[in-house]
């Protein structure tokens, strides 16, 4: 596997001299200036090609091309919005970029409500409490019905916090799950006018009456008019799983189990129709067995994050050091090693650890805690090789 890392582009204060020197290969970033739905034009991804380049790095994955919402929920424009995407994927090709991570999550990108959360060992990890999380969606939000979402057991658990929580905890609730997770990741809640739940809600609309078999013939349609040109220029698309890997705010999400995967790679059986083997997404739910996921889903891999979650009671999970979570990274390192074709890897989030805590880094994209995954990472990456060699 090439080992890649998530950069944020020349403002990032974590800079390519730095992750030069700790043995990145391959750079996973996106034109972050541009809002979903806009056209990437080939000198703006020329100029940031060459800037990586300068630093003795390449550009191996955009992440992510973000798909616009109507696309997702059929809007008027879909059409020409799917134009624009077809461009822009032509001009990434010309540039010799062809492996493209993007998600079909409605509204919300991938969601925590903690993004510190404190471990024994004085670092802290990105967490999922459910009962925050149905406050959020019952009491915050006060979606319509939210309540029939939950067991009995959580919603009594909500409104025994509702007595306690204080305003300050509200606020860093809305702030974790639909603020500083989704401001960097070119989702639609990034900016715009209102409160960040006004907008939310605004944002949730269109998709009233989208289930998760309409959702499916949006992704198929999309799927089916962007192949000729991924054919053309060899462009690797693939899905990111929806994270957590379940149905959430009554929202359709249809990348969540081994059954959705097979769906959508079947859907439209092309080689250039692939996933980003998310483990860390996918080991959220209890429901995966990941390692043999990875096992099947490996020929149409175009892209692997690696981390893995720890599963606990009650719903909730923590994001675990890469060494010891519900995935056995090791076995998945093999699965992917013994694919070949050098695929694109990143160890997708970390621990805030050393100082992090004091750089402002994007929620889960530490230096320290992303660097010392990234040396697990490449440990066991050394020691599958060597295992593969005496074979
Ligand atoms: C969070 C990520 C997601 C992912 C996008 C891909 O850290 O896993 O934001 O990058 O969903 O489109």
């Amino acid at each position: 596997m090439e080992k890649t890392w998530r950069w944020f582009g020349p403002s990032d204060k974590i800079t390519l001299e730095m992750l030069r020197q700790i043995g990145v290969e391959g750079i996973v970033t996106a034109l972050h200036q541009y809002a979903p739905g806009e056209l990437w034009p080939e000198a703006d991804i020329r100029a940031l090609q060459d800037y990586i380049a300068a630093a003795g790095l390449r550009w191996s994955v955009v992440e992510s091309l973000p798909v616009s919402e109507e696309i997702k929920y059929a809007g008027p424009r879909r059409d020409a919005l799917i134009e624009t995407y077809k461009q822009s994927l032509e001009n990434l090709g010309r540039c010799g970029i062809h492996t493209i991570c993007y998600n079909f999550m409605p509204v919300l990108d991938w969601a925590r409500t903690d993004l510190e959360h404190p471990m024994p060992d004085g670092t802290t990890a990105l967490y999922f409490d459910l009962v925050r999380f149905a406050y959020f969606d019952i009491k915050i939000l006060q979606r319509e019905g939210a309540e029939k979402d939950f067991p009995q057991e959580v919603v009594e658990k909500v409104e025994a916090l509702d007595r306690t929580i204080t305003d300050a905890e509200k606020e860093q609730l809305v702030d974790a799950l639909i603020v500083k997770t989704q401001g960097f990741v070119n989702g639609p809640l990034g900016d715009g006018d209102g409160s960040p739940v006004a907008r939310f809600r605004a944002l949730m609309e269109p998709y009233k009456g989208i289930d998760k078999a309409q959702l499916r013939e949006n992704l198929r349609y999309f799927l089916e008019a962007i192949m000729p040109v991924c054919r053309q220029w060899d462009m690797r698309m693939c899905v990111h799983p929806d994270d957590p890997p379940m149905q959430i705010f009554g929202l359709p999400r249809i990348v969540c189990s081994a059954d959705d995967i097979r769906w959508m790679l079947s859907a439209v059986d092309d080689f250039h129709n692939g996933v980003t083997f998310c483990a860390g997404s996918l080991s959220a739910g209890a429901h995966n067995d990941v390692e043999a996921m990875a096992r099947e889903f490996a020929p149409r891999t175009h892209f692997v994050h690696l981390r893995t979650c720890s599963l606990l009671p009650g719903g909730n999970f923590v994001e675990a050091p890469h060494t010891n979570g519900r995935v056995d990274l090791v076995e998945l390192v093999r699965i992917f090693e013994r694919e070949g074709r050098d695929l694109p890897m990143r160890v997708d989030h970390g621990r805030t650890m050393l100082g992090d805590e004091k750089r402002g880094y994007n929620a889960g994209y530490s230096f320290h805690g992303r660097m010392l995954a990234l040396g697990q990472v490449s440990g066991m990456m050394a020691a599958v090789q060597n295992e593969f060699k005496k074979q």
